[in-house]
């Protein structure tokens, strides 16, 4: 059984009802996980309030603002981790950004500001983050990320954020090997294209959906919820000899060749 009783789960990347992340944190819930939640904050804190009132239904103990480009923020999140729990067994990286501009036309457009920003947001934070929970995770933890296949292969329009991605996948390689021997493992999952703010800012996100309905094993696209019962998995002893893979919930979208 999948059980995640008395493990402290922190969970990054809620925005809204449609996040993944938001999928994620409702199957630990389920499994019994204690939840720690981050948002990005803004300057009206409206997310903050947004967020605040998604979560509540599932008591998270800690609450907390993080902009992954604001070291200050990250150390204070750990710091409020320790204070609180003491221990972290869990870490969910779920978030990403490039400037809406780089997810259109010429690749070669982007800028070093650009390509910067994505690479910073969307890859760099995965080792940040996790060099935060690393002295946190004193008797073992799993770390999970998610990727999608725009970095392995190459989808119209995804861009800088394939690189990104890219990036992303070979921290979770190296960081895998760097803490596998304190028992901490770190994985990413490849999702298929699910519609989120994200994902629905994206000119023919609709059409890409479409496409996966299609061609897919599955016939269809994959849900939020899918994907938080892969992550609860590979957060539990259930994947105790899994590290440094990349896991496609992708309704079998990856193996077709035509
Ligand atoms: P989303 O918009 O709900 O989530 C993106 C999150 O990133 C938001 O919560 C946002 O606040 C956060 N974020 C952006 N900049 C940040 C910063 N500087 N600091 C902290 N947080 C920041 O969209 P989503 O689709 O749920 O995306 C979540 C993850 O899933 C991303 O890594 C995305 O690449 C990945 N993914 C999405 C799809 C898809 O089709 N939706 C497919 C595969 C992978
Ligand atoms: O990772 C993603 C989304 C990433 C993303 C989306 C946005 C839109 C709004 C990062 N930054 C921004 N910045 C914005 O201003 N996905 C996997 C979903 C996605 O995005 C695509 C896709 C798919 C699928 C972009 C182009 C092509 C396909």
């Amino acid at each position: 059984m999948l059980d995640l009783t008395g493990k402290n789960a922190l969970v990054t990347g809620i925005a809204n009802n449609r996040s993944i992340a938001w999928g994620i944190a409702q199957q630990l819930h389920a499994a019994g996980a204690n939840l720690g939640v981050t948002y990005l904050p803004d300057d009206k804190g409206k997310m903050e309030n947004k967020v605040r009132s998604l979560v509540e239904p599932l008591a998270p103990s800690l609450f907390l603002p993080c902009n992954v480009q604001d070291d200050g923020q990250v150390t204070a999140t750990f710091d409020a981790v320790n204070a609180a729990w003491g221990k972290l067994d869990i870490l969910i990286h779920c978030l990403a950004f490039a400037n809406r501009d780089d997810l259109m036309g010429d690749f070669s457009a982007v800028s070093r500001q650009g390509f910067q920003t994505a690479l910073d947001i969307s890859a760099y934070s995965l080792v940040s983050l996790a060099r935060g929970a690393k002295p946190l995770m004193t008797s073992g933890g799993s770390i999970v990320t998610l990727t999608y296949l725009g970095g392995v292969r190459v989808v119209p329009n995804y861009n800088v954020m394939g690189i990104a991605k890219a990036a992303l996948e070979m921290n979770v390689r190296y960081l895998a090997a760097e803490m596998g021997p304190q028992q901490v493992r770190v994985n990413g999952i490849s999702a298929g294209p699910i519609r989120t703010l994200a994902s629905s800012a994206v000119g023919g996100i609709l059409d890409m959906i479409h496409h996966v309905e299609a061609v897919a094993p599955l016939r269809r696209t994959v849900t939020q919820q899918e994907v938080g019962n892969a992550a609860a998995f590979l957060s539990s002893d259930l994947a105790s000899g899994i590290t440094g893979q990349i896991l496609y919930v992708d309704s079998g979208y990856e193996i077709m060749g035509m």
